[in-house]
């Protein structure tokens, strides 16, 4: 049953991802016709100065410091996380329970136990139609839902191979701080579960198959570095102290497809000079694929079936009102950003809840993800051992 008035947005988190979500919650109503209004009524977080300041950067009503408080308001109708993994299961249990919409940051959570309690949690409330999401915003590109749509319109043909690879250089610098993301008990992992999930995500999205077995091995190259001390909040300074890396800073694995081929994945925060570089390539017997985020606007089709003396991978600058998403932006040949997809997503989430349908990719699927990044970390830790995903 589609309801009416606003959906009333609570956010819990105001960090990077609190301002790219900000900015689609603004930014969607207003680009596209959506069935409800949107109402960014609450911010929350636990520092009242910051949050309250984040609230009048980011265009939020109220700031708040307790999120519970704030789950169990009854003029909340969406929960949205934005917190570290560490966080994600008790906020969104909370909130699906309070019969909250939630829409909730990647990886899903840190550990597949948590992500399995979720999970059920979502398919609890959805008999009560309440929805959820998993904030893998990549799909959303409007040049990867495109090459989902032409792999699975058999534009490349039978699926021969996949590669994908995330790369970013953040951390090649020694002194950069000892910061939630490399700490096991706030982030889950590192570069597999912040950047490799992405990747995971993305291969199962365009391909429509599923990883069901890995091999893989992970390595943490510095293993020790400044903490950031909480009278500066400066990484080193007023001590030198230095704190351990528990997480890994490269992974790298195989999978195994539900159609049996081979996909290489590769999640690395030392690949010197990329900033940003989540790749993917699907090979098949009529063609093939090809993306890189830093071109998000392009997508490359290599057609097997021209003549052979026009074969090439053709360049498709993807702004067309025909493409995905874009018929909300600008005329073609007008670039959009990285923000964009956060914007799709609201979108999405929206039209889903008004219309009483489940938004994708829901907790199922984010759980799946978790159970590769698990399987991977348990090949990892038995010498590479071709390792199962775990199914239901
Ligand atoms: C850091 O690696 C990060 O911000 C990830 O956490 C995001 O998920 C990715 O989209 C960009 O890089």
């Amino acid at each position: 049953m589609t309801e009416t008035g606003a959906l009333r947005v609570a956010m819990i988190g105001y960090g990077f991802m609190g301002a790219a979500h900000s900015q689609a919650w603004r930014t969607a109503p207003r680009v596209y016709d959506l069935p409800r209004s949107v109402e960014m009524a609450v911010i929350v977080g636990r520092d009242a100065a910051a949050v309250g300041a984040a609230r009048d950067r980011w265009g939020w009503a109220e700031a708040a410091t307790d999120w519970r408080e704030v789950v169990a308001r009854d003029d909340i109708d969406v929960i949205d996380i934005v917190t570290p993994g560490s966080s994600h299961a008790d906020i969104a249990i909370a909130a699906l329970e309070a019969g909250k919409h939630v829409l909730c940051e990647k990886p899903l959570a840190n550990t597949v136990a948590e992500a399995a309690a979720m999970t059920r949690a979502a398919e609890a409330a959805r008999a009560r139609g309440v929805r959820a999401m998993l904030g893998f915003t990549y799909r959303r590109v409007p040049a990867l839902t495109h090459a989902r749509d032409l792999v699975a319109a058999g534009r490349i043909g039978t699926v021969h191979q996949v590669r994908a690879s995330y790369r970013q250089d953040w951390l090649v610098d020694p002194n950069a701080p000892l910061s939630w993301r490399l700490r096991k008990d706030q982030a889950g992992s590192g570069a597999l579960g912040d950047i490799g999930a992405h990747a995971v995500d993305l291969v199962q999205f365009v391909t429509g198959q599923r990883v069901e077995r890995v091999t893989g091995v992970l390595d943490t190259i510095v293993r020790q570095r400044p903490v950031e001390t909480e009278r500066t909040g400066i990484a080193g300074v007023g001590g030198s102290e230095r704190g351990e890396v528990t997480v890994d800073d490269v992974a790298i694995f195989t999978g195994r497809l539900s159609s049996g081929v081979l996909a290489s994945f590769e999640a690395t925060r030392f690949a010197t000079g990329r900033k940003n570089a989540l790749s993917i390539e699907v090979s098949g017997d009529r063609g093939a694929i090809a993306f890189d985020l830093e071109d998000l606007n392009v997508l490359w089709l290599y057609d097997r079936t021209a003549p052979e003396t026009e074969q090439g991978f053709t360049r498709i600058v993807v702004t067309e009102p025909g493409h995905p998403y874009l018929e909300g932006w600008w005329p073609t040949g007008h670039m959009l950003g990285y923000e964009h997809g956060f914007s799709h997503q609201a979108k999405d989430l929206v039209e889903a809840i008004a219309h009483g349908a489940d938004p994708a990719p829901g907790f199922a699927e984010g759980l799946q993800v978790q159970r590769v990044l698990d399987a991977v970390e348990r090949s990892a830790a038995n010498d590479a051992a071709w390792t199962a995903v775990d199914q239901d």
